[in-house]
């Protein structure tokens, strides 16, 4: 495949430096092979997320210029209200510094102790947000979707009945909310199709519950929405994103993703009454409700951004990147997730180390390895991030997918950044078998895979 072309041109660089091996072999340790907690100065190629890592545009930065700082009523509130209004259709917002903020608020205010929250997969911070507050977080993608090697053009779709047996299991009055991951960041970065939107969207107001869309990756999503789904093809980016949220009653969104900032987040919603009830607890939490946790500047990014992400041939490139760097590595054998998600390649970890059982963090195995061989920062989303004592048996519970991210910050690195990436890739799988498993030695008792500590096995 040839590399695809980036239609924007550089402006401002940013040195990059590739530590020595010993280096690199005395950071990784020192850091408790726990690659969050090493210097970004220590690494060469950055792929640990694609979170608040995009390259904002002449125009978002031009818009930063115009923040207006005031406490109460900022112009730059106002032309995120209208954009989002124009963008989502919704007409309330609530802006927060990040989306794990925008999350904390709702499910404060929405749900109790005992309650459940169904989704196609949810993220970890969503998941942590719930169970923080007692409540149950259950993933009800449909089955294709946790099968690391199956073809299918919406593997984030959630399984219609899944969903209903929740609701009959646990009664709706048991359920504050069904929320829907798009694109499913946990499940491989998969799109959901509109057709899934429409019949989740559809049980929901069947049961009287509200459908909450967890929207940090919306234009990605739609963009393959227009590629694989029939209807689609001669819509704009614009009008598919409005149709997916015409069934939602609301969204939380991380900015930090196809908004292409830094920082900042938000939620949507319809309903006036609650938008009330989330205002309170966005006061305490974040800030006053013209600016929640951000700036006036950032409010302005976050709407400029949100426009940049509808056009079409960035979206063509992104994706088209993204499968670049995803088709190098599994031209070399190494098995990923298929087919290509959004914003990341997945690496199947389990079936790459099959010599290093669940319970030793294969995927953390391979995430050091990158450092190791090349300074490049990946994360592992699979044991280390998920697995959890089950507190009736104590016995530990692995998750279905044990997966190693190579996420990619948008706009920011280049082809050759990723054939180097590719490279790598290639001297570890033929050096695979060397590669040791590992033991905990610290872990807090949540998102443990930000702050753990480990040792390597011999
Ligand atoms: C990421 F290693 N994602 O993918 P916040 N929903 C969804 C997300 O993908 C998401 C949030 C909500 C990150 C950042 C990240 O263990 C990690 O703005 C679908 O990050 O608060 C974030 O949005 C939360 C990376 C988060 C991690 C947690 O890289």
């Amino acid at each position: 495949m040839k590399s695809p072309i980036e239609p924007f041109r550089i402006k401002v660089v940013e040195p990059v430096k590739l530590l020595d091996r010993a280096e690199r072999n005395r950071m990784i340790r020192e850091a408790g092979f726990n690659v969050f907690k090493l210097p970004a100065e220590a690494i060469f190629i950055d792929l640990l997320t694609d979170s608040g890592t995009s390259a904002m545009s002449d125009n978002q930065w031009a818009g930063m210029m115009t923040g207006d700082e005031s406490y109460a009523g900022c112009r730059n509130f106002y032309h995120l209200k209208e954009t989002v209004k124009d963008i989502f259709g919704f007409d309330f917002i609530l802006p927060t510094h990040q989306g794990r903020a925008a999350e904390n608020i709702l499910f404060h205010t929405m749900a109790k102790k005992g309650d459940f929250i169904p989704s196609n997969i949810h993220f970890d911070t969503t998941r942590a947000n719930i169970e923080f507050i007692g409540a149950v977080a259950l993933d009800c993608v449909i089955d294709e979707g946790l099968d690391p090697e199956l073809e299918h053009p919406f593997k984030g779709n959630m399984d219609p009945q899944k969903l209903e047996k929740v609701i009959e299991e646990h009664g709706k009055e048991n359920i504050p909310l069904v929320a829907l991951t798009i694109t499913n960041n946990s499940g491989g970065g998969q799109p959901v199709s509109m057709q899934n939107i429409k019949e989740i969207s559809q049980i929901c107001k069947k049961h009287q519950l509200k459908l909450f869309i967890d929207a940090a990756r919306f234009a990605e999503n739609a963009y393959f929405i227009k590629l694989r789904e029939e209807g689609y093809a001669d819509k704009t980016i614009h009008a598919i994103v409005k149709e997916m949220f015409s069934y939602a009653d609301g969204c939380w969104v991380s900015a930090k993703k196809d908004a292409m900032v830094n920082i900042g987040g938000f939620i949507a919603l319809k309903d006036g009454d609650l938008f009330q009830k989330l205002q309170n607890l966005l006061i305490l939490q974040e800030g006053f409700p013209t600016y929640g946790g951000l700036a006036g500047r950032d409010l302005e990014a976050v709407a400029r951004g949100l426009r940049d992400v509808l056009h079409e041939d960035y979206l063509k490139y992104r994706i088209q990147h993204t499968a670049y760097l995803a088709n190098l590595i599994s031209e070399a054998g190494v098995p990923i997730v298929k087919p290509i998600g959004g914003h990341a390649v997945y690496i199947d970890a389990k079936k790459f180390l099959p010599h290093i059982p669940q319970s030793k963090f294969p995927g953390q195995a391979l995430t050091v390895a990158m450092y190791r061989e090349a300074g490049i920062r990946v994360v592992e989303i699979g044991s280390l991030m998920f697995a959890a004592k089950d507190p009736e048996t104590g016995q530990w519970k692995y998750p279905e997918l044990e997966l190693v991210r190579l996420a990619i910050p948008r706009r920011v690195y280049t082809s050759s950044h990723l054939e180097y990436v590719a490279e790598a890739m290639v001297k570890i799988r033929d050096k695979k078998e060397s590669l040791k498993g590992l033991k905990l030695v610290y872990e807090p008792p949540f998102l443990r895979h930000f702050t753990a500590e480990m040792e390597e096995i011999d």
